[in-house]
């Protein structure tokens, strides 16, 4: 079986999960339980990212102390994760003492390769942002060139990691993977970045007069590690390395790592250059999404615009959220952030075309058959619905956009079923076949259509997990997550076998969202 590993990156703990960190999750997800359809075997690694100044500062302003905040903290993220139905199988906590062994041990690797070095640091540090920044950058951005504030420059000893060492090796890698970055506007950035800088050498220590959050920097107790170096190895050190050689070997190198664009460089320069300074392969592709914003402005704790999801489950259910965020924006873009959108999307994919099929399908087989349809002796595919159903058009597209990660395309090729099947109820008047008595054409028809809805069920299932299982509840089906599969040739002979759809009617699935 083939596997498919993917990551997120590790939030950090300062501050409760946005809609921004919901997003990251929730396309991971979507791609890690479509590649599990697909025959994969998947590993899908999140969690969090404890270390760091600003964390320690956001506990003494909350008034606690540091352990408990991360811990309540953590509680949070992991509770959204699993309201949000997010499949990871493991999340890591940089505080986790594998992890610290880890870091501790690349730095010493490192160390004996030569790669480190000490050094006096002069420069611009930028708290919040956990992020050095050259003179050069602070004054064209007039502060920190990430969010603006104001930055103080530090002169003081550090440990320095040789990035520059790696530079030549890094542009050719980049220019022999294509698919290392994605999508290709960020692969450009990158390449540009690489052609008008020279890379600096990266200074992975913090002294612990200044800084005290952080793992033990092992070369030197008077200091610990940079958050940035010690969070990027989770990676490794998620998925076994130098605690199970066996796992590491079967897991890496990463197929997928999800990241904002945001974190671009560290991922997409740092990580790959610590990973081949430690004899390790890059992972096969960094995917930098883009971001929900809110009149322009990104969605941010530091811009205080930000969006609860928690909040917004409430009101809407999480997979309508998940539908909302996965069918609205092609994924390296950008997306505005409005309530009005959401209901939108909801009423008028989910609750009009989607919920009213189910709706009438399961009321039409109540009324004509007391909620048990058998399957007709006689079935054919309707030839409408010949290009939906099986090996079809509709699954050779939808594999496409989906293994190319463009959700809305794949969604928008599943609602073109769903059209069909209201436009087919519509063509066919069931309302004067069972006027006509024509009991044997109003059975094709209904066994039809449960077997459509039955199918996309399958499809959205990546999308709206708990959707799909009830849907099939709805249907008299089990769809069992450790066996449901994309494989429609096997699947649709499934239907040979089943001998009839015995419906439950249960809550409507998609209510209407008032408008005011
Ligand atoms: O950067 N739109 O953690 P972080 C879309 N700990 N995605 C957004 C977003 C927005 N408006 N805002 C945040 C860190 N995100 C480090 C990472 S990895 C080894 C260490 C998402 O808590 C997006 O994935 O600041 C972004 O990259 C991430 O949250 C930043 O989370």
């Amino acid at each position: 079986m083939e596997k498919y590993y993917l990551t997120t990156p590790l939030y950090y703990v300062n501050a409760s999960p946005h809609i921004g960190h919901a997003y990251t999750n929730v396309i991971s997800d979507c791609a890690a339980r479509f590649n599990r359809l697909n025959n994969k075997e998947v590993f899908f690694l999140t969690g969090t990212d404890e270390h760091g100044e600003k964390i320690k500062k956001a506990a003494e302003q909350a008034g606690v102390d540091t352990e408990t905040f991360i811990e309540e903290k953590v509680l949070v993220f992991k509770d959204l994760w699993k309201k949000l139905h997010i499949s990871e199988h493991f999340f890591i906590r940089t505080s986790q003492k594998f992890h610290v062994d880890v870091v501790q041990k690349a730095i010493k690797f490192l160390s004996d390769k030569g790669d480190i070095y000490k050094s006096e640091y002069e420069g611009y540090y930028c708290i919040p942002c956990e992020s050095f920044w050259t003179k050069t950058q602070v004054q064209e951005a007039g502060g920190c060139p990430e969010c603006k504030r104001n930055i103080e420059k530090i002169v003081e000893e550090n440990y320095f990691f040789k990035l520059s060492k790696y530079s030549g090796w890094l542009k050719n890698y980049i220019r022999d993977n294509p698919d290392f970055i994605k999508p290709k506007i960020r692969y450009n950035e990158v390449v540009g970045f690489l052609e008008n800088n020279s890379l600096e050498d990266l200074c992975i220590s913090r002294p612990k007069r200044r800084v005290s959050w952080g793992i033990d920097f092992p070369l030197d107790d008077k200091y610990v590690v940079y958050v940035w170096f010690d969070a990027l190895l989770n990676y490794i050190s998620g998925v076994g390395f130098g605690t199970d050689k066996d796992k590491f070997k079967k897991w890496w190198p990463a197929d997928i790592q999800f990241i904002g664009k945001d974190i671009l460089r560290h991922h997409a320069v740092v990580w790959p250059v610590m990973l081949k300074a430690l004899d390790i392969e890059p992972p096969r592709t960094v995917f930098a999404h883009g971001w929900w914003k809110i009149e322009a402005v990104k969605i941010s704790k530091s811009k205080g615009n930000i969006v609860n999801p928690l909040e917004l489950m409430e009101q809407i259910g999480a997979d309508s959220l998940r539908y909302f965020l996965l069918r609205e924006i092609t994924i390296g873009m950008d997306g505005n952030y409005s309530w009005e959108g959401i209901v939108n999307r909801i009423n008028s994919d989910l609750a009009n075309d989607f919920g009213n099929l189910i709706f009438r399908v399961l009321n039409m087989t109540e009324k004509y058959f007391q909620a048990k349809v058998n399957c007709p002796v006689e079935w054919r595919v309707p030839p409408e619905f010949a290009p939906f159903v099986g090996d079809s058009d509709l699954k050779q597209a939808y594999m496409k956009s989906m293994n190319a990660l463009d959700f809305p395309a794949a969604l928008e090729k599943v609602w073109g079923f769903i059209k069909i099947m209201n436009k087919y109820i519509e063509d066919m008047k069931p309302w004067i076949l069972w006027k006509e008595k024509d009991i044997e054409k109003l059975c094709s028809f209904l066994w039809s259509l449960l077997e459509g809805i039955r199918i996309v069920s399958v499809y959205i299932f990546p999308f709206m997990p708990r959707t799909a299982c009830s849907i099939a509840g709805q249907l008299g089906c089990r769809l069992d997550e450790s066996r449901i599969s994309l494989d429609m040739s096997k699947d649709y002979n499934v239907y040979w076998t089943r001998k009839s759809f015995e419906t439950k009617k249960g809550l409507p699935l998609f209510p209407r969202i008032d408008v005011n």
